[in-house]
């Protein structure tokens, strides 16, 4: 499998890149942002956002690749920056957050590339030596545009799932594997991944990459390094709901809107009881 790479596409050029559905690198998108300078500068961005407080993923056990493991705790960028760096013994800090909600003074370091057809949601990533498990978009298309660093993904087309190791589609992380980490991975474990034909691509900054809406990823990087997510694209529904990590979105959207109720519900009758709300949590859970 081979990945082509198209510079500066005109927006009818990416809409039948996304139309075909197969990752594609990009150049030339994100020429002009001063992102591109700034961001590589954590003076910068310590001046810019430093005091900022965001939710950043804590994984107590070091490892980033471990995704069901991590904690959600809010800190200070500059505090995030100070223990980003890998230690043994130490736990992984990992920062995604969606900008407008957290960051946005660094929207005015970037500008959403014009062929991207409704941007839904722009996250931020940074962080040092972090590795990201095998997973997939299950409502939208990305573009991961890479500003600092260099990082490296592996892509795995739907149809490949069944080498994957899906979870079953009910369960919480069900658009990640099952295998606890993909990179390495133990084969003897997990023989069918043999079988599974994917492609490696590496990112470098300037350079960005389409990824198709179910296709499986994994992101690594060995320094520190930062891109922009955007999702786009929202899935047309009678497609999604008949593939099977579409049933599986349905099956998540519907349960997280009766857990919405729920609790609305009983806040209501809470307050109307008199009892006193419970202190929020210690974090909230950054939404990639
Ligand atoms: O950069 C990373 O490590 C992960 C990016 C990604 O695939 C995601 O957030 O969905």
């Amino acid at each position: 499998m081979h990945l082509r790479t198209v510079h500066a596409p005109t927006p009818r050029e990416f809409a039948e890149i996304s139309a075909g559905r197969q990752p594609v690198v990009l150049t030339g998108l994100t020429d002009s942002w001063p992102a591109m300078t700034h961001w590589r500068d954590l003076d910068y961005l310590r001046a810019c956002v430093g005091e900022e407080v965001v939710p950043v993923e804590v994984y107590p056990d070091g490892d980033t690749g471990r995704h069901a493991s991590y904690i959600s705790r809010n800190m200070r960028v500059n505090e995030f920056f100070d223990g980003m760096a890998p230690h043994p013994g130490r736990p992984a800090l990992f920062l995604i957050v969606p900008l407008a909600g957290h960051l946005p003074r660094l929207l005015d370091d970037i500008v959403a590339p014009s062929i991207l057809p409704k941007v839904t949601r722009t996250i931020w990533l940074y962080g040092d030596r972090t590795f990201s498990n095998l997973h997939f978009h299950p409502f939208q298309h990305s573009l991961a545009c890479q500003v600092v660093g260099r990082k490296r993904f592996g892509l795995y087309p739907p149809e490949e799932t069944p080498h994957l190791y899906p979870r079953h589609w009910l369960s919480k992380w069900y658009e990640f594997t099952r295998i606890e980490r993909f990179n390495p991975v133990d084969l003897d474990r997990y023989p069918r991944v043999r079988r599974a034909r994917g492609v490696e691509v590496t990112l470098e900054p300037g350079m960005s990459l389409f990824i198709p809406r179910h296709w499986w990823h994994w992101v690594s990087t060995d320094e520190v390094a930062s891109h922009v997510l955007y999702y786009f694209d929202a899935t047309d529904p009678l497609r999604w709901v008949w593939t099977s990590p579409g049933r599986r979105s349905l099956f998540w959207k519907g349960r997280q809107l009766v857990a919405r109720e729920a609790t609305r519900w009983r806040r209501k009758i809470e307050r109307s009881l008199g009892f006193r709300p419970p202190a929020p949590p210690a974090g909230d859970q950054p939404s990639r």
